[in-house]
């Protein structure tokens, strides 16, 4: 560990010796201050260009150019990964990007390099320049930041795992270019204010558990829209906060001089390119232009302390220095903001005359364009005939979930596996001296993977959701596969941020340009005896509720093995919905398919085939729902088709159409609670669009509107039992 504090004198202010301070020539102080001075008055033309309305939003990163030219020109371009926040425009161009692809975003144009007209301004997002797409949660791109310098370690050590494999091998791998190396920094930053956030402390703590090289660069300009830092941080000093994080190098620096930023940045940048671990560069700035242009900070900031901001105006100062140490006069000054002037003209007549998207590409790259989770890529046979041995034959869905994991992971040294206990014992020499067994997971599906593959491909992460989606994210974005898992569905809540705001969005809001296919494994649901309300949870509905989010619920151990190799192998985030209580259960149990068998997404399957009723369900209750079926049809004579979705998002509406057009009655069951859930956008769906030809209404089967209680009188109560399912399906076909 290592701490560097400048001189509360600024460098900038101590006059003649200042030829090469900090390492900047004189040129590239020339450089910096045409960076500083064009980054302003790009935000002073976007702030013309909103009152005019000709753009729709306006964040400025006025105050914050000095620390951000610095941090451009301290690091590499297209070399160095870079996680930004809003108020980094004046990094943005010092790493190189053009004036005009920021007033596209302004306009919203189809041609804005960064969304295509999807983002906000000041939403970074360049590909060439490793400027990875940014979103507007406070502190989001964190966690993902960590998970890009994992994904730069891992390849530089495995560097056969960035090949790509060659053609008619149908994987993710064909559309991604990966790049590494050996000695890259990935960039994160955010505000005084974001350090609040728990995904902050998680990125620290990962990021110094890994040595990992990482630059945090908290911008801190005393407020939080209107909440002061006393107020945000307990002391008021992020800096003595995080000092207690092990193997990190600390800068706490004047942010508004960029002679002592760049040197901060240079000691920080060269701690992490040896390899020593992650730095923290905690830069004072300010905020002159309130936080946005909706923010009048007038209303909670005296004149006087805006005044005092403004003795510290980076601009300004750095100004002053050039004529004052002589290297450029009133006439370079002059000259100089002429020529950045014109530059801007020119960008913004241009991009003011930039096409608008076209409303009906509003639907391109939710998902993969390249590589069709429902197509037949995905549609492969079981390889060999079930054994005859037929003990062998009884393959549980647990035993295959293992099996395709192990299968993969052999194919294709991308997948990395990470959870909270998903190693087989992360202190390694237990293993190797053979003192243990290995754990691999809470339920085991994991087991033997770190045993086989090693712990730089099967390891436990702290326990921390968040993080866990986060690094899968960031490391996705970089071309590993990332297969991770959430120990219960009911602690997935931590992560939703992650899932919701980052992993179901990237590829869509940069245009196709990022992507990130995560398979997240979780075990979910309830029938536990004893589970009760934390580890009983459904609630797939909340994620078939996102765009960008491919959803898969298996019920028995052939369809889990056939949906987990396809969602390994797309190119689209998956949740993989494991159901607990069908883990080892007898029903569903298969012989071991062979190592390619693959079954598409969106593709149903019939249970069992009937006339009279069309029931649709999946999970838990598939298994539930055949017993109360075979039971009718024994007792009663009614014949029921019944489907097992499988695959969730995108589910397979031509099976359900074709089923009710033949039965006219369907009941739609499941084991989340009744109102909201999955079942009401299938249920509308049928009344929607085979109106005609239903002879009675639809119905649903699901538990009550309440959570799974402990006691198994009360769990039963609570959950669709095959009972209710019988007595619905009875009911309906005599309706
Ligand atoms: C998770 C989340 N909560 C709230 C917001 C609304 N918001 C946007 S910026 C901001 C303040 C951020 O302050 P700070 O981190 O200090 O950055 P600064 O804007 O001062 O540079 C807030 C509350 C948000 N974007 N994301
Ligand atoms: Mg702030």
């Amino acid at each position: 560990m290592a701490t560097t504090k400048t001189d509360p004198k600024l460098a900038l202010s101590t006059g003649k010796k200042s030829k090469l301070q900090g390492g900047l020539s004189r040129e590239q102080l020339i450089e910096a201050y045409r960076l500083m001075y064009k980054s302003r008055r790009i935000d002073d033309r976007e702030i013309l260009l909103k009152r005019q309305q000709k753009i729709y939003f306006q964040m400025s990163g006025a105050g914050h150019e000095a620390i951000g030219v610095a941090a451009g020109l301290a690091l590499k371009p297209g070399y160095d990964w870079f996680y930004p926040y809003y108020r980094d425009r004046a990094l943005c161009l010092a790493l190189g990007v053009e004036p005009y692809n920021m007033f596209l975003q302004g306009v919203g144009a189809a041609d804005d390099p960064s969304s295509g007209g999807r983002q906000m301004p000041s939403h970074w997002s360049y590909p060439g320049l490793h400027i990875v797409t940014q979103s507007s949660p406070t502190g989001s791109q964190i966690l993902q930041a960590i998970g890009c310098a994992e994904g730069g370690r891992y390849f530089a050590r495995r560097p056969k795992a960035a090949e790509v494999p060659p053609p008619g091998v149908n994987d993710y791998r064909q559309f991604k270019n990966v790049s590494f190396q050996s000695d890259e920094v990935t960039y994160v930053s955010l505000g005084d204010g974001t350090s609040s956030e728990g995904e902050f402390w998680e990125a620290m703590n990962a990021a110094a558990l890994g040595k990992l090289p990482v630059i945090f660069c908290v911008q801190d300009n005393g407020y939080a829209i209107s909440v002061p830092v006393e107020v945000q941080t307990a002391g008021g000093s992020i800096s003595r906060l995080v000092s207690g994080f092990p193997n990190f190098h600390f800068e706490e620096v004047d942010g508004t001089d960029p002679v002592a930023s760049f040197a901060a940045f240079q000691r920080a940048a060269r701690y992490c390119r040896e390899g020593l671990g992650p730095a923290f560069v905690h830069a004072h700035v300010i905020r002159p232009y309130s936080h946005s242009l909706s923010d009048d900070e007038r209303l909670y900031r005296p004149e006087s302390e805006r005044e005092r901001d403004a003795q510290r105006d980076p601009v300004t100062r750095t100004q002053m220095y050039l004529l004052r140490e002589g290297i450029l006069d009133d006439k370079g000054i002059n000259q100089m903001e002429k020529e950045v002037e014109a530059e801007l003209q020119v960008a913004v007549d241009r991009a003011l005359e930039a096409l608008p998207p076209v409303p009906e590409s509003v639907m391109n790259y939710i998902y993969s364009p390249d590589l069709d989770v429902t197509s037949t890529v995905f549609d492969t046979a079981p390889a060999a005939e079930p054994s005859p041995d037929s003990k062998k034959a009884a393959k549980t869905m647990a035993d295959l979930i293992n099996a395709t994991l192990r299968d993969e992971m052999k194919r294709d040294e991308r997948i990395v596996i990470f959870g909270e206990d998903v190693a087989d014992c992360s202190r390694e020499e237990y293993l190797r001296q053979k003192l243990v067994k290995g754990k691999g997971g809470v339920f085991k599906l994991t087991f033997g993977l770190q045993n086989e593959f090693g712990n730089d491909r099967v390891f436990n992460s702290p326990l921390a959701e968040a993080a866990i989606v986060g690094r899968a994210t960031g490391m996705a974005t970089r071309g590993l596969k990332p297969v991770v898992e959430i120990q219960f569905f009911d602690y997935i809540w931590p992560a939703m941020m992650q899932i919701r705001d980052e992993l179901t969005t990237i590829r869509w809001r940069s245009n196709n340009t990022f992507s990130c296919p995560v398979v997240i494994r979780v075990a979910i649901g309830g029938y536990l005896t004893g589970g009760a309300i934390y580890h009983s949870q459904c609630g797939e509905s909340i994620f078939t509720h996102l765009p960008g989010l491919r959803v898969v619920f298996p019920s028995n151990s052939l369809d889990a093995a056939g949906l987990l190799r396809t969602a390994i192998r797309c190119d689209d985030p998956v949740l993989f919905l494991e159901h607990k209580r069908l883990y080892r259960e007898s029903y569903g149990r298969a012989a071991y398919p062979g190592p390619e068998y693959m079954i598409p997404f969106g593709k149903a399957k019939i249970v069992q085939p009937g006339t009279d009723l069309t029931v649709i369900t999946y999970g838990a209750v598939v298994p539930r729902a055949l017993q109360a079926a075979q039971k009718l049809e024994r007792e009663q004579g009614i014949k029921v088709e019944l489907i097992d979705l499988r695959s969730l998002n995108p589910f397979d509406w031509d099976t359900i159409a074709a089923s009710v057009a033949k039965t006219n009655r369907a009941l739609v069951a499941y084991e989340d609670s009744l109102s909201w859930g999955y079942g009401a956008e299938i249920a509308a769906r049928i009344g929607d669009q085979l109106f005609d030809q239903l002879d009675a209404p639809v119905r649903r089967v699901a538990a009550k509107d309440v959570f799974v209680a402990y006691q198994p009188i009360l769990e039963d109560a609570i959950l669709p039992q095959p009972n209710d399912l019988y007595l619905a399906m009875k009911e309906l076909a005599q309706y």
